[in-house]
């Protein structure tokens, strides 16, 4: 190695240094970077849920058009409303995502939802779900399976 490119190469060291590694769960795709995807345990024909965060670092909106995976015939996107003194789950046809915000799937809230296993879910798998988005397009993800009470995505090494 030349004189001139050994001092190209550590100069550049600095810089790389400071780009911080995406987080392990994290993914990204386009504008968006998906993280904390969650879900609990749950028997095989039962339903289950799906919760994660999906932030939009870009100009531009985006949504979230369905969702699949091969644990679930098919998967719908919920959100819950007030009916009288009670929370009901209704779909919704699409999540918006708009430009510089993060939209937060969790329970309560908006969720993913399993609408009939094809297993059960296990704590600690992980499961493999496809996010279809109108801008984004397709993005693989995976969700780490809590205890079946669980509240949030548990540990995570960031
Ligand atoms: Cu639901």
């Amino acid at each position: 190695m030349s004189r001139t490119s050994r001092r190209t190469l550590l100069g550049l060291v600095p810089a790389l240094l400071l780009v911080r590694p995406a987080a392990a769960h994290d993914v990204r795709a386009g504008d968006l970077v998906i993280s904390q995807g969650w879900s609990r345990a749950a028997g095989q024909g039962g339903q289950g849920a799906g919760f994660l965060r999906i932030a939009n670092r870009g100009s531009a909106a985006d949504r979230l058009l369905s969702a699949s995976s091969p644990v679930s015939g098919k998967m719908e996107l919920h959100t819950h409303v007030r009916d009288g003194d009670v929370m009901r789950m209704r779909e919704v046809p699409a999540i918006d995502i708009p430009a510089g915000q993060t939209v937060e799937m969790r329970p309560g809230g908006l969720h993913l939802m399993f609408m009939g296993l094809t297993q059960p879910l296990r704590q600690g798998e992980k499961i493999p779900v496809t996010l279809r988005f109108e801008r984004a397009g397709e993005v693989r993800i995976e969700l780490d399976v809590q205890a079946a009470g669980a509240r949030g995505p548990g540990a995570h090494h960031h």
